[in-house]
């Protein structure tokens, strides 16, 4: 498996699949959920509405309509609480949910975006280290996936936690 970190909008990539941080509605929000249904058109809408909602740490997935990717993996991270209610766990889930989902799939290709570091307020660095070590463990062999920051400082900062979990290991 392979790990690529990269910036910018998730939903401008050709990959096999993206993941979308929602909620457990999955009928759309603000964040990187907003870009997706946005770039995806309202059919993405009509087949979330098919789909009864997502528990936390869990994920479904669904075709990407206008989007470049096939699929968009939904998964629904923990709002975080400050660390004593299980986020770690559930944002540890997230990942091995979705990157199952993918390898049923057959996908190659996954991107993800920082799941819960934005509206749900995970601490970037500590969601960083999560998706990083939770992607290294769950990835199929044949895989690659990249870790998608949004803007340069998440960037620069995913990259430092990429070099000392690497030199730690
Ligand atoms: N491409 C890549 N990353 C993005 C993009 C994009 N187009 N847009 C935002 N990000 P968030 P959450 C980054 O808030 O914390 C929604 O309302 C963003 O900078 O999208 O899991 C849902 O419906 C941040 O680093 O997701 C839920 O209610 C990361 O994506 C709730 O927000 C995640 O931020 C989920 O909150």
């Amino acid at each position: 498996m392979k790990l690529e970190l990269i910036q910018g909008d998730i939903t401008t990539l050709q990959v096999d699949a993206i993941v979308n941080a929602a909620n457990s509605t999955l009928l759309g929000g603000g964040g990187v959920d907003g870009c997706i249904h946005r770039a995806a058109g309202p059919e993405l809408l009509a087949e979330c509405r098919t789909l009864g909602g997502c528990p936390t740490g869990e994920a479904k997935i669904t075709g990407g309509y206008s989007l470049p990717s096939k699929y968009v993996i939904h998964t629904v991270g923990p709002v975080w609480h400050g660390g004593g209610q299980g986020e770690r766990e559930a944002l540890i889930s997230c990942y091995r949910n979705s990157l199952a989902l993918a390898g049923e799939h057959g996908c190659k290709t996954v991107a993800f975006p920082l799941i819960s570091a934005g509206v749900y307020r995970y601490p970037k660095e500590e969601a960083l280290e999560v998706a990083i070590t939770s992607i290294r463990r769950f990835a199929g062999a044949d895989m690659t996936v990249y870790l998608v920051a949004y803007d340069a400082a998440t960037f620069r900062l995913a990259q430092q936690v990429l070099e000392r979990l690497r030199t730690s290991n």
